[in-house]
């Protein structure tokens, strides 16, 4: 367990390291050596140009799947202006620190909201770039960002950052070379998939989608599949969105979903436990709830949601994020100031 953390929303590692780097909101990431023991000095400091309003700031990073040879990480965050970000940095000669002075940026978006800023950044198991981005905010989606294919709000962006100046559009995007909708759109209809991931042994994107007032979603489609019209906000998971009917055709509808009874406020989607210390959850997605902090899995079997486990571990705190170490064991984010393993009770 790692605590004294500002904030984090974030944990990863690239793969075989033994180092765990945990992204703070306030704008650091922070590097906990092997032995668990968290370093004073930064892996990156980016506190001076992050805006904090609101769901703002420093909000998760990516190791480039080719980290080891060019060293390039990715981060996302709001700026001062609470407008989104995506910036790469490259590994200095210290092997803790990215050079601050590297920085190069690859995407930005005007926000009018400070809520709703999407947060995730991850590359898929074909080496593109997405970048989940949420309607812009507010509430009930008043830019009717969600449905319109000609805004990149209310979208998963995928773009190819090999190629190009900053990046290039992969040739087979949904709407490449088309007249209508935005070039670099893989997939519209999002309200705020803040963690979303994919699980590259079955080639599966996990999209975790907060709701609006009454029901958050997890959704599992296949990672190739372009153009998915995840529902927002003509549907908030299975109902439609404050109208008794509504035209579903075309919507991908949630795999799972749950209301918000008991407290329960936003989803916050995991990852598929890939790790070899638990091999009795292996192939398990766990999520959580930012304000319940339930531990919940499911595993997915020709489409479907099987074996739905609700974990007894009481709450986890305001669960911000779960998070994967170079080992391929499991994280969970507490912003109030922990990160912990998942392990398997002591009797
Ligand atoms: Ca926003
Ligand atoms: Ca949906």
């Amino acid at each position: 367990m790692l605590t004294g953390l500002e904030q984090p929303v974030f944990v990863t590692a690239p793969p075989g390291d033994a180092r765990l780097f945990v992204v703070e909101k306030t704008g650091r990431i922070r590097i906990a050596d092997a032995g668990g023991q968290l370093l004073g000095t930064p892996f990156l400091d980016l506190s001076g140009q992050v805006g904090t309003a609101s769901e703002g700031g420093l909000l998760t990073m990516a190791f480039h799947p080719q980290y080891e040879d060019n060293g390039y990480v990715f981060v996302y965050y709001t700026d001062t202006g609470d407008d989104t970000v995506v910036e790469r940095y490259t590994l200095s000669s210290d092997p803790g620190q990215l050079d601050p002075g590297s920085a190069r940026r690859i995407f930005s978006l005007n926000q009018r909201r400070t809520n709703h800023n999407g947060g995730m950044l991850e590359f898929g198991p074909d080496g593109m770039l997405y970048i989940f981005l949420g309607d812009e905010g507010g509430a009930g989606d008043p830019f009717a960002n969600g449905q319109n294919p000609e805004t990149l709000h209310g979208s998963i962006l995928r773009i190819d950052v090999d190629a190009g100046e900053p990046y290039a559009i992969p040739d087979d995007n949904p709407y490449a070379g088309q007249d209508e909708g935005r070039d670099e759109i893989w997939a519209i209809g999002v309200r705020n998939p803040w963690r979303s991931t994919f699980d590259p042994e079955e080639d599966i994107l996990y999209v975790a989608d907060v709701g609006q007032n009454a029901r958050e979603e997890v959704n599992a489609v296949p990672a190739a599949e372009a153009g998915v019209n995840y529902g927002w906000n003509t549907m908030e998971g299975s109902a439609c969105f404050q109208s008794s009917g509504c035209d579903m055709s075309g919507l991908t509808l949630p795999l799972v979903e749950y209301g918000h009874g008991g407290g329960a406020c936003s989803v916050t989607g995991g990852y598929v436990y890939r790790g070899s210390q638990l091999p009795e959850i292996f192939g398990h997605y766990f999520y959580s709830d930012f304000c319940t902090g339930f531990l919940r899995s499911f595993r997915l079997d020709g489409g479907q949601a099987t074996d739905e486990r609700s974990w007894s571990v009481g709450s986890l705190g305001a669960v911000a994020s779960f998070g994967v170490d170079g080992a391929g064991e499991l994280y969970v984010v507490d912003i109030a100031g922990s990160v912990a393993r998942l392990e398997r009770r002591q009797p």
